[in-house]
């Protein structure tokens, strides 16, 4: 007789610090342990299959799942475009600093969750929102951003990043984050993202410029699209090199298979310069308004589709000149 496989009950989450930390409140509430990692770009292409049990969090909406968490503006869009209703959806979508605060939120009332979830939650929404007053306050070191760090140090190894990630999400589930990162596992892994951070600081010396049409030096472009190889860089550490700028641009080719295709993704962020001050500079309605992407205000991506290399350096240098001056219509 055949044996028939009932699929178990997941949790697809985002591959980030957020992601984990939803993981964990989620899997301690509904006692489910097994566990997905993937980024946006995997869930709007549907790679994966996600079933009517599955929870969703950080993540866009897929085709079906059983619960949904996140707070990202873009995929309430996208949604819309869907003709779905997300107040219809099982699960909560809100436009809080982080998805672990979604979830946090949602279950506090019915479940009782340790009080050290407290601090991991406040951690999530710092790092998601990176809403830091100073360049000190981002580079001090706190649990949070140990662990933070110490899943960037993965991000080049894809076969032990599942597992390190499976293994993170039950620690941060079951004990205090000051524990988490005070563990051997993530003081090697921490030690391992500096000197990552070191070779990514070089890159961006060598990379970043600023446009002609950007006399006063406000946005800061790493333009990648010269390199044969997909570079590994965090683009926000151009900030440790230009603290005054008040955004970054990252311009680089998209990979499929490990091949270096014509199509560009593009990514901007707010720098800390602009933090605790009055402004109305937002990068989400730049990526809306260029057609390409979306976003929130303080960070955004889009992705241009080019048919040559001739059409993609032309594409490059329109876009890098509509987004200054989207920019400065923006006062
Ligand atoms: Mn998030």
């Amino acid at each position: 007789m055949m044996e028939e496989r009932v699929p178990q009950r997941k949790i697809v989450t985002h591959n980030d610090f957020d992601g984990v930390v939803s993981a964990a409140l989620v899997s301690r509430a509904e006692g489910v342990d097994r566990f997905l990692f993937a980024g946006p770009r995997t869930i709007a292409e549907s790679r994966l299959t996600i079933t009517a049990e599955d929870i969703v969090c950080d993540l866009p909406y897929p085709l079906e799942c059983g619960l949904w968490f996140d707070h990202h503006e873009g995929n309430l869009e996208e949604l819309k475009y869907r003709g779905i209703e997300p107040g219809s959806l099982p699960g909560r979508f809100a436009l809080l600093d982080s998805c672990a605060r979604v979830v946090y939120e949602y279950y506090r009332e019915r479940v009782d969750f340790p009080e050290f979830y407290e601090q991991a939650v406040a951690e999530a929404d710092l790092l998601d929102s990176f809403r830091f007053s100073s360049v000190e306050e981002w580079r001090r070191p706190t649990p949070g951003k140990i662990v933070d760090a110490a899943i960037k140090a993965q991000e080049g190894a894809p076969p032990q990043r599942e597992a390190f990630l499976r293994w993170l999400v039950r620690k941060v589930r079951d004990f205090p984050l000051e524990e988490v990162a005070a563990s051997p596992e993530i003081a090697s892994a921490y030690e391992e993202y500096h000197q990552q951070e070191e070779e990514m600081l070089e890159i961006i010396r060598r990379q970043a410029a600023f446009a002609p049409e950007d006399p006063d030096r406000e946005i800061i472009v790493l333009d990648f699209t010269s390199y044969p190889r997909q570079p590994r860089v965090i683009k926000k550490l151009a900030f440790l090199i230009y603290p005054e700028a008040k955004a970054v641009v990252e311009i680089r080719n998209l990979f499929r298979g490990g091949l270096k295709t014509t199509d560009l993704s593009v990514s901007m962020s707010l720098g800390i310069s602009l933090a605790g001050r009055e402004h109305r500079k937002n990068v989400g309605e730049i990526m809306r308004r260029l057609n390409i992407g979306d976003g929130h205000a303080g960070a955004g991506a889009g992705t241009v589709y080019c048919a040559s290399k001739a059409e993609m350096l032309r594409e490059k240098d329109r876009i890098l000149g509509a987004i200054v001056s989207l920019w400065r219509s923006q006062g």
